[in-house]
């Protein structure tokens, strides 16, 4: 097995440097030789050929860019077969070591566990935490799957038990070498004899009971996962995303996705605790309704609940994204959003906070407090913000009311609140999202827009909401 994984990776390499990467898209005179290499190195790593010979055969740049648009649909990216900007940036993020496609191969695996009974131990302890803390972040991660599953977790103090679980790095001992700081953060065998099961995180990465470094209770949840018997998962939202990303332990709930996997293996337990598993929201639902729609220098981005889908002008397809991975800071479910592109700014609003980011960052002295704005100290949340270029105001929605703000003189306008229904008619009481477009409001209420014109001051269209992600 290995020597065929060797050559493939020195066919991808001869491939990097002998031919161009198959490509004519503007973006990819912009990538760097290391990141070439680093493409290689990832679609080497995660996407195994299930035949390598198969790739062998194949003429050119082809094995390269089919490896690459597999990657790119794993991933619900543009699928393009080139090395676009979206594509290298996940690719840099930290993620499981554990492949995404053709692990079969490289993971001799038998699908799960032949009893509910299972034992783990820990061999060895990583300097970054104390002793304590890391059984409790094992012990924990554990606890997430048993508590779905009939599964039972005993930790042996010595002797072989059915998951080792051991901290090393570089070549540990497993030809799987791990590579320094970042990249590979951990990986599991699927269950089996010996090494099935067994568990290792990377040493020269700094593991934390906190969000600094990689939570080790994150990490291990995700790593037992495969332990048990799953594979890595395409929704962004579940434990078994292969990319790395933080929650508050204290917060952490095993999301639906997950649970579904885990049970299909092992059937559900006697009684979960936490019986609620957060859905990850599906475009094409027609009872779909929204928090709150911003664009941001040209792209729509469409928030609901952790989510947003970002909907590039050019595009026909959106994008799923987990608000944390973009803004860790900004709470897990926002309501309301607008940009004010005369500052580069989008402004996002959560009960009583609001934000002001600048792309990726948050301007500092933020949040601060909406009453800061001159909104009543009574005022609990915004439901919608919209931003109307041609007037310099942004309308805010609340309950059955709504407010005008003059961004210039940063001041809420006199004679408001003012009633929805009074100046909106036809849109129905209250408003959950809104964006602005070519003299058209369009409001979202429930599971329908309203395509509003601010001219003739009335609805010219119903939808659906979902129509917005052209379902
Ligand atoms: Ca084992
Ligand atoms: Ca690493
Ligand atoms: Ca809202
Ligand atoms: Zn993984
Ligand atoms: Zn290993």
């Amino acid at each position: 097995m290995m020597p065929s994984v060797l050559s493939a990776a020195i066919f991808f390499l001869s491939l990097a440097f002998g031919l161009p990467v198959p490509v004519p898209h503007e973006r990819d005179s912009d990538v760097t030789e290391q990141e070439l290499r680093l493409a290689e190195k990832y679609l080497k790593t995660f996407y195994v050929a299930s035949d390598h010979a198969g790739i062998m055969t194949k003429k050119g740049g082809n094995a390269l860019a089919s490896k690459l648009r597999e990657m790119q649909s794993f991933f619900d990216l543009e699928v393009t077969g080139k090395l676009d900007e979206d594509t290298l940036e996940v690719m840099k993020q930290p993620r499981c070591g554990v492949p995404d496609v053709g692990e079969y191969n490289v993971f001799p695996r038998s699908l799960k566990w032949p009893r509910f009974n299972l034992t783990y131990r820990i061999e060895n302890y990583t300097p970054d935490m104390t002793h304590a803390e890391v059984d409790r972040a094992i012990k924990k991660a554990f606890r997430v799957w048993s508590e779905v599953t009939p599964l039972n977790f005993t930790r042996l103090r010595s002797g072989t038990a059915d998951i080792m679980i051991s901290f090393g790095t570089k070549e540990h001992g497993d030809f799987y070498p791990f590579d320094g700081p970042n990249g590979l953060l951990a990986h599991a065998f699927p269950p089996g004899q010996r090494i099935g099961g067994d568990t290792h995180f990377d040493d020269d990465e700094t593991f934390t009971s906190g969000s600094n470094g990689y939570n080790l209770f994150i990490v291990a949840a995700h790593e037992f996962g495969h332990a048990l018997g799953l594979d890595h998962s395409r929704d962004p939202g579940s434990l078994m995303y292969p990319v790395y990303s933080y929650t508050e332990p204290s917060r952490f709930l095993l999301p639906d996705d997950d649970v579904q996997g885990i049970q299909s293996l092992y059937g559900p337990g006697n009684r979960d605790p936490n019986p609620k598993h957060p859905k990850t929201p599906e475009k094409c639902d027609p009872e779909l309704s929204l928090d709150a729609i911003t664009e941001m220098r040209g792209e729509k981005l469409i928030f609901k609940d952790r989510f947003f889908w970002r909907q590039h002008p050019q595009m026909t397809d959106v994008e799923l994204v987990l608000i944390r991975n973009f803004w860790p800071e900004l709470p897990s479910k926002i309501d309301a959003a607008y940009e004010y592109p005369e500052k580069d700014l989008i402004y996002i609003f959560r009960g009583r906070k609001f934000w002001a980011l600048n792309g990726y960052d948050i301007l500092a002295d933020y949040p601060k407090k909406i009453q800061e704005l001159g909104f009543p100290k009574s005022l609990r949340t915004i439901d919608a913000a919209v931003y109307n270029r041609a007037m310099g105001k942004t309308l805010f929605f609340t309950g059955e009311k709504y407010w005008s703000f003059d961004e210039e003189k940063q001041t809420v306008e006199k004679g408001y609140p003012r009633f929805i229904a009074d100046d909106f008619p036809g849109i129905g009481e209250t408003v959950d999202a809104a964006y602005q477009r070519n003299g058209y409001i369009y409001f979202f209420s429930g599971s329908l827009q309203f395509e509003y014109s601010t001219w003739s001051n009335k609805v010219i269209r119903v939808l659906k909401t979902n129509s917005i992600l052209w379902c």
